[in-house]
């Protein structure tokens, strides 16, 4: 009977956790400070996910003078070329929200006018992420999911690890090569 209890909570603890896992995987954001970088010199491209937002709020690459998009018009899953760059060009974005007036920017919080985080980031790999903007005035809910992209080709700051450099690899070949050759006279 026990064995047969303990058989059942088994079984009952398995399709629990599997009912977690096998549910979509929802955003983890952190609000982030980090700037982003372009990975590799190429095509940077942005993919609008989600908003659940009421404020209309439009979408800029700082230096561009036209929006990339509006969070109520555009339609979820679709792609937009930001254009080509140079690798570790920096990429910084700015949410205009229609309903208030403010603008609000990915990076320092002091660069927005209540002084709070604004965007949050969630790195899905090496080189891409979903970032989500906050639109509300003082921080607001911190959910920031009222405007939500994904970019591809893109590192942030210092959270990723940077790929060595060939000169690199020319260092640690000449080492290995050195120790070889030490251990070949320590062995004669
Ligand atoms: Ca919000």
């Amino acid at each position: 009977m026990n064995r047969f209890k303990l058989f059942v909570t088994t079984v009952l603890m398995f399709l629990s956790t599997s009912a977690i896992a096998a549910q979509p995987r929802e955003y983890d954001f952190t609000p982030s400070t980090e700037k982003l970088y372009v990975a590799t010199a190429g095509e940077v491209i942005l993919t609008f996910l989600s908003k659940t937002a009421a404020y209309s709020n439009d979408l800029y690459l700082q230096g561009m003078p036209d929006s990339i998009l509006n969070n109520q018009t555009a339609t979820p899953g679709a792609q937009y070329s930001l254009g080509s760059f140079q690798a570790g060009a920096e990429l910084a974005f700015t949410l205009f929200v229609k309903n208030t007036g403010f603008a609000y920017y990915t990076g320092n919080a002091s660069l927005n006018p209540d002084n709070f985080i604004h965007a949050a980031y969630d790195i899905t790999s090496g080189q891409s992420l979903n970032i989500g903007f906050e639109d509300l005035f003082n921080g607001g809910d911190k959910d920031y999911d009222d405007l939500v992209f994904s970019l591809t080709n893109v590192r942030v700051g210092s959270l990723v690890t940077a790929v060595p450099e060939p000169e690199t690899y020319g260092m640690l070949a000449a080492g290995l090569l050195m120790i070889g050759f030490a251990k070949r006279r320590k062995t004669k």
